[in-house]
């Protein structure tokens, strides 16, 4: 068996680490006898370049420090300020300074140095995300051969977006250094070819090997699920005195979400702001609870959405409030995983609204929370990668207030045997393409 390595922008450094990733590579990589390397989180003033290796895990794991520098321009830099906006359709948030690229290639640069040490010949070593695009491009540089992976989570743009990048002919340089490129949907896998045929060289001889940039490579489409039975069985175990008392009269729908521009807040709540002009017996008969707690504070984009965010949620309360009754609660800060479980499973509607959307577990989190025998109703973006296999959802246009607001009264009045059988054939997909199969079928195409 090969050794598996994986490699993260951040390394999970407790010891008992939750989250989906986690839970995806824990048993391919503790089966392997594998390494997890990644960004420690610690800043220091010149870090030595080598990996501190840690225990407690069931795997092997090892991480570096970054410079005050480093950190800005590879990770608020380049990888939030260019790559995040442009991958999610935002090319006017794109903040080009050549000084976030060049920090963005010494990054990888310098943890395929620290990596080499490490590496035995027949390590199979899989690189996640956005932030480590070049990583391959850095190992073959200093004559790494070996099998490497690489998984994009977030969407992939289209060629009028890509050719917004300072460089969108480098990056699919970096990305044919790569042996498999693995996109969350078709629909990711289908702009990559559409934009380097349009920005770069790529040819297509059949099913799904490519030859981009002159060297032989595959891609394709491998949605990322959840650890299912682990949140079925949190959801199950929510006790009451964890879900909301205040409730009893009311239904409630459900936003979970990092704040973030792309995942459509204040469209959500003008959605939910047209459901209470139009229909006024829907007061105090309706909330909506939105957990976001705050990413990227230091970015502009990021202060934008808070303050746009939090206004909007105090005018729609102004609006509408009456002694007994906020429509709108908004929770700003990240809360612990097993009450998100119960609050899922209370909730009668989850919201899941994005823009643009690699994947969005928070909508496989919601259907696995449910009771079965008296499930909410998920509404769901087309734009979210969720919606090309979750399509017993009610899928919405999340530009389109009208749109949603229709949806959100259409989830509210469902009759429990349409609530039954979407959630049934939600559930299954859920279950059946959890976050295991996920690894495992990535990591045999990749074999
Ligand atoms: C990227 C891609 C892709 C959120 N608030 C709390 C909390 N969360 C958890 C959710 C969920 C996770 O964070 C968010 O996952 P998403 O998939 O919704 O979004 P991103 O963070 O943008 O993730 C995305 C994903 O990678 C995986 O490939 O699906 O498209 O953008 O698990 O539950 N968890 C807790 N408290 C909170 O307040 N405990």
């Amino acid at each position: 068996m090969h050794r598996l390595v994986a490699v993260s922008n951040r390394l999970p450094l407790c010891d008992n680490p939750s989250g989906g990733l986690v839970v995806a590579l824990q048993d391919a990589l503790s089966n392997s006898g594998g390494l997890w390397i990644g960004f420690s989180g610690e800043q220091s003033e010149d870090p030595a370049e080598t990996l501190t290796f840690h225990d407690g895990a069931r795997f092997q794991r090892a991480s570096f420090d970054l410079s005050e520098e480093d950190f800005d321009s590879y990770y608020l830099g380049y990888s939030n300020s260019v790559l995040w906006p442009a991958f999610h359709g935002r090319a006017d948030l794109i903040e080009i300074d050549p000084v976030f690229l060049d920090g963005y290639r010494r990054v990888s640069e310098k943890i395929a140095r620290m990596m080499v040490p490490h590496l035995k010949e027949d390590d199979r070593i899989w690189i996640q995300d956005y932030q480590l695009i070049p990583l391959a491009a850095a190992l073959r540089k200093l004559g790494v051969t070996n099998r490497i992976g690489f998984f994009l989570h977030i969407p992939f743009p289209d060629p009028a977006t890509c050719a917004a990048l300072p460089n969108p002919k480098e990056m699919f340089e970096w990305l044919s250094q790569y042996d498999l490129i693995g996109f969350q949907a078709q629909r990711d896998v289908r702009n990559f070819t559409e934009s380097a045929a349009q920005l770069a060289e790529i040819e297509m001889p059949g099913d799904d090997v490519i030859r981009l940039c002159q060297r032989e490579t595959r891609a394709g489409a491998f949605p990322i699920g959840i650890d299912a039975a682990g949140f079925m069985g949190d959801a199950r175990k929510a006790r009451e005195e964890d879900r909301m008392r205040s409730l009893t009269n009311s239904k409630m729908m459900i936003g979970v979400d990092r704040l973030d521009y792309s995942k459509g807040i204040p469209q959500r709540f003008r959605a939910f702001q047209l459901l209470l002009e139009n229909n006024p017996d829907l007061t105090e008969k309706v909330m909506l609870l939105q957990i976001a707690p705050p990413t990227r504070e230091s970015v502009e984009a990021y202060q934008d959405i808070r303050e746009e965010t939090e206004h909007l949620a105090g005018r729609i309360n102004g609006q509408f409030a009456t002694v007994n009754w906020t429509p709108i609660r908004f929770i700003h800060r990240p809360i612990p995983r097993h009450e998100l479980a119960g609050l899922y499973r209370q909730a009668n509607v989850g919201l899941v609204t994005p823009l643009a959307d690699g994947m969005n577990l928070v909508a496989k989190e919601y259907v696995a929370a449910q009771d079965v025998a008296n499930p909410g109703v998920l509404i769901l973006s087309r734009f979210a990668g969720a919606a090309e296999t979750m399509d017993e959802a009610l899928i919405v246009n999340p530009h389109d207030p009208w749109d949603m607001a229709d949806a959100m009264k259409r989830a509210i009045n469902m009759t429990s045997n349409e609530r039954r059988r979407r959630h049934s054939a939600l559930l299954q997909n859920v279950v059946e393409s959890d976050v295991a199969w996920w690894a495992d079928n990535y990591l045999k195409k990749l074999g």
